[in-house]
């Protein structure tokens, strides 16, 4: 097997997102795309010479391939030993563990998450740190650099491993090992979680539905849920995974996952609902006729998580991006422990649960995690959910009103506008935040604007300052609109618009979400010139 160095030219766009380098396929089908990328991730770590590497992705259209290319430029680049998952096949949150368990130096993930797949949709490569979590923006920052400089790859020539048994081989001097995608990540689900008590409930003839939407968890929740919790066969659902996810939009919120919520809705709803993501980070939980919002089921699991064995003693903190409610701070007061404010992506918590200042944290998109690994895991998520139902006996609906009736009911929804025009984005950005000083003391409608700033992030642990993380606007009212553009689009930009409303009348908790909102949403249109700047009466997307 031979070594090779090929001359390369940078391309000037590979520059990290939210959550790696997401791009269309056909982007990253260009001769030598994916190459230079990698190679622009193996030069920024130093020390890669015998260390052991993860890889896998969430089996998207061109997830084999790519995975192929990596082998041999990680035998081309002095690393020990790859640990890949059968297929190919490694969720996000499963990734996470197996770099930690295995105290890799750091892992590459292929995926574009929520977003669809095919030869037309979305592709994507982020390398994750020893730590298992996302590189923080000092290494993306670096890998950006390296590659905008890029002149030469190197890798082994030789032909492609098989990736479907189980068991170790070499390529060059480098082992590969091909490994269960489930095993340790369920392992350690086991740790975490009451599975006895889930398994008496499941016997005790509770019904659930989980979606997997034809994505990276249907392995890992068919496995954990039917095999080792007994729930029935079938409860399942669209547990293959395929290319292009079924043609489907692997999100699982309201709108892309419309055949669990609308089961969830009717007379024949089980007693719980889920679906997780493309890579199985996020996770949408539905009660019987209440769909449950990502900000108030972090909030839940933070007054319920002692009841699972993994959290019995208490928790450290708690952490949510800025955009999502302050549901779990309120619980976060109430235990009597610090709740943390970052910016949007996961790679913000890192620092928090390295340091062991938090516990659990989430964001309003559908993420939910805790300090077991460091992404947010869709399926734990659930599981935990499952061990509060065994424990506290409850339905989910009842425990969801029980908690609003203690802490009040943040109503909450977001607007995302998709695919706007980037200057006008931009544009509409800039206005808004040259207009926020003469804000307060404005009235909008039935609102009066109290407060509104740009947040910016000082990382309580390493000082690290990140700036420009969104505009926002509180309101006298107990209500708040927040405005951001998307770090993880592939076409033009995507405004998304945050907004929420407290309420703690007991009398007022169980109200339609969109009448409550409607005065916030006519003062964010209003106060950020939506509709004139991007030429959108209405957002594409309401979650
Ligand atoms: C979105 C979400 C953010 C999440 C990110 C990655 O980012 O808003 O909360 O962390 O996706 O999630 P953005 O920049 O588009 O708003 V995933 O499941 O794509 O890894
Ligand atoms: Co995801």
């Amino acid at each position: 097997m031979t070594l090779t160095t090929i001359e390369t030219t940078p391309f000037p766009d590979q520059k990290p997102g939210t959550s790696g380098l997401r791009k269309k396929v056909p982007v990253f089908r260009q001769r030598h795309y994916v190459e230079n990328f990698v190679q622009a991730i193996f030069d920024s770590i130093p020390d890669r010479e015998g260390k052991t590497l993860v890889l896998g992705g969430d089996g998207r259209f061109l997830n084999r391939e790519v995975v192929q290319t990596i082998l041999k430029l990680a035998a081309g680049n002095g690393f020990g030993r790859v640990l890949v998952g059968r297929g190919g096949l490694l969720s996000t949150p499963a990734a996470s563990c197996v770099i930690r368990k295995h105290r890799a130096i750091g892992g590459i993930i292929l995926s574009a998450s929520h977003n669809p797949g095919g030869p037309e949709g979305d592709f994507g490569i982020k390398f994750n740190a020893a730590n298992g979590g996302p590189a923080p923006e000092s290494l993306t920052d670096a890998i950006f650099a390296r590659a905008k400089a890029i002149t030469r790859f190197t890798l082994v020539e030789a032909p492609d491993l098989d990736l479907d048994t189980l068991g170790e081989t070499r390529l060059g001097a480098m082992a590969v090992e091909v490994i269960d995608p489930v095993a340790d990540y369920a392992e350690l689900m086991r740790e975490l979680i009451d599975f006895a008590a889930v398994s008496k409930l499941f016997a005790s003839g509770f019904r659930m539905r989980f979606d997997a939407m034809s994505a990276v968890t249907g392995p890992y929740a068919t496995a954990i849920l039917e095999g080792m919790l007994g729930a029935p066969q079938g409860t399942v659902v669209n547990a293959v995974p395929k290319e292009d996810f079924g043609g489907h939009h692997p999100d699982p919120n309201p709108v892309h996952c419309h055949d669990l919520y609308d089961l969830m809705q009717g007379p024949d709803a089980p007693d719980f609902g889920a679906a997780s993501d493309g890579d199985g980070d996020r996770n949408m939980i539905v009660a019987p006729g209440l769909f449950v919002t990502p900000s108030d089921s972090l909030a839940l699991l933070t007054a319920h998580a002692h009841r699972a064995p993994g959290y019995a003693g208490g928790l450290k903190g708690v952490a949510r991006s800025m955009p999502t409610s302050r549901a779990a701070d309120r619980v976060a007061a109430s235990l009597n422990i610090p709740a943390y404010e970052t910016p949007t992506g996961w790679k913000f918590f890192g620092n928090l649960l390295d340091a062991g200042l938090i516990t659990l944290c989430g964001e309003e998109s559908a993420g939910t995690g805790s300090n077991h690994v460091r992404e947010k895991d869709g399926l734990w998520a659930v599981l935990l959910w499952l061990n509060i139902l065994a424990a506290t006996g409850e339905r989910a609906d009842a425990l969801v009103r029980a908690h609003w009736q203690r802490f009040g009911r943040d109503y909450y929804a977001r607007h995302d506008y998709e695919e706007v025009d980037a200057d006008a984005a931009n544009g509409l950005m800039q206005a808004l935040r040259e207009k926020l000083p003469g804000l307060p003391g404005t009235r909008i409608g039935d609102l009066t604007v109290s407060a509104a700033d740009e947040f910016a992030y000082r990382d309580p642990v390493d000082g690290s300052l990140t700036e420009r993380q969104g505009l926002r606007i509180a309101f006298a009212e107990d209500a708040r609109v927040v405005f951001r553009l998307s770090g993880t689009g592939t076409a033009g930009a995507t405004l998304r618009v945050y907004l929420e409303r407290y309420e703690n009348d007991p009398a007022r908790l169980d109200r339609p979400v969109a009448e409550v909102l409607a005065p916030v949403v006519v003062a964010a249109q209003a106060i950020a010139e939506i509709a004139p700047r991007t030429g959108r009466a209405e957002p594409s997307v309401v979650t």
